[in-house]
């Protein structure tokens, strides 16, 4: 029983270390931070490496003397307590020392890598993230191309019908939206980053930051994705009864993939719409004025959003990058 234990201990160490490097979202038993897909993610990860082994050469060296001591000097033996001992300058300089440079070590190499979180400078795109009760509506600034993103309608179901979500059959269960973020990899992307009613938040891991999306403010943050994938995260601020289920899905892939991306996007959005195409039950991108799921929204007395407005006539807000 013990042994089994420990060896599921073992495995789960073992299955954690190469692994929490290189995936992106927490596995189950993950007992490290994941390294992350951005530069910003990974200076994290070294960052939080560097202050891990510090500390745990200092838990070592500070049991181990602590060991030694209580061995060594026990009573039985005959060890008597050197009452005369009050002071020591040398002491008090070393461990007055020593400390200041371990902190300087990772404050350091960490306030660098801060400063760079934040320089936005030199992107060469710019998104707008707007946290609404309880959805995200992202706009590719200057593309005129936008979208809303909000739970995928099977976790909603789901999460409703009172039914036990089994991780096999549902293995993103409330972390799945209608429409993901798409966005080039090897591309500094800028972020602006607001809200419509409440405070929210727009986190990532993988991306290694977290964004507050404040009614009447702006906030910036960027990123530089090195490795295709999808990336998922979760609204980080309590917002409201659905704070739990405005999850955020970003899917990386290679510019040119993007590119095509973005112009078939931008052909549909200029595509006339035309209410009797809108599929039944709706699918999150059509019309909210005719998307069934904004009704029932109201019904149950929740705020719809407002309607998307064509894209072809709506005026680029601001230019793609500052
Ligand atoms: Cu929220």
């Amino acid at each position: 029983m013990m042994q089994a234990r420990f060896s599921r201990w073992g495995l789960a160490v073992l299955a954690s270390l190469p692994m929490a490097a290189l995936a992106a979202d927490a596995k189950p038993w993950q007992l490290n931070m994941g390294r992350g897909v951005t530069t910003s993610a990974q200076n994290a990860y070294e960052a939080h490496m560097l202050a891990l082994w510090i500390c745990v050469a200092i838990g070592v060296i500070v049991f181990a003397a602590m060991g030694v001591a209580m061995y060594k000097f026990r009573h039985s033996r005959g060890a008597v307590p050197d009452t005369t001992f009050t002071h020591s300058t040398k002491l008090e300089i070393l461990w007055t020392v020593v400390p200041i440079i371990l902190l300087v070590i990772m404050a350091v190499p960490a306030t660098a890598k801060l400063v760079a979180m934040y320089d936005t400078r030199e992107s060469e795109m710019t998104i707008k993230v707007t946290g609404i009760q309880w959805m995200w509506k992202y706009e590719y600034l200057g593309e005129g191309v936008e979208l809303t993103s909000r739970l995928d309608r099977e976790s909603d179901r789901l999460r409703q019908s009172g039914e036990r979500p089994d991780a096999a059959a549902n293995p993103h269960y409330l972390l799945e939206v209608d429409n993901e973020l798409v966005v080039p990899t090897d591309t500094k992307i800028r972020f602006v980053i607001t809200a419509d009613d409440v405070i929210h938040a727009w986190w990532v891991p993988a991306l290694g930051w977290k964004q507050d999306a404040i009614p009447g403010l702006i906030n910036e943050a960027w990123t530089e994705i090195l490795e295709p994938g999808v990336y998922r995260g979760q609204c980080a601020e309590l917002c409201g009864k659905d704070h739990g289920f405005m999850p955020i899905v970003v899917r990386a892939v290679p510019r040119a993939e993007f590119d095509t991306w973005l112009a078939a996007r931008k052909a549909e959005d200029s595509a006339p719409a035309d209410p009797s195409q809108v599929p039944e039950g709706g699918d999150g991108t059509s019309p909210r004025s005719v998307d069934p799921d904004m009704i029932e929204d109201v019904q149950q007395g929740e705020e719809p959003a407002a309607p998307q407005a064509t894209d072809a006539a709506a005026p680029a807000d601001a230019p793609s990058a500052g």
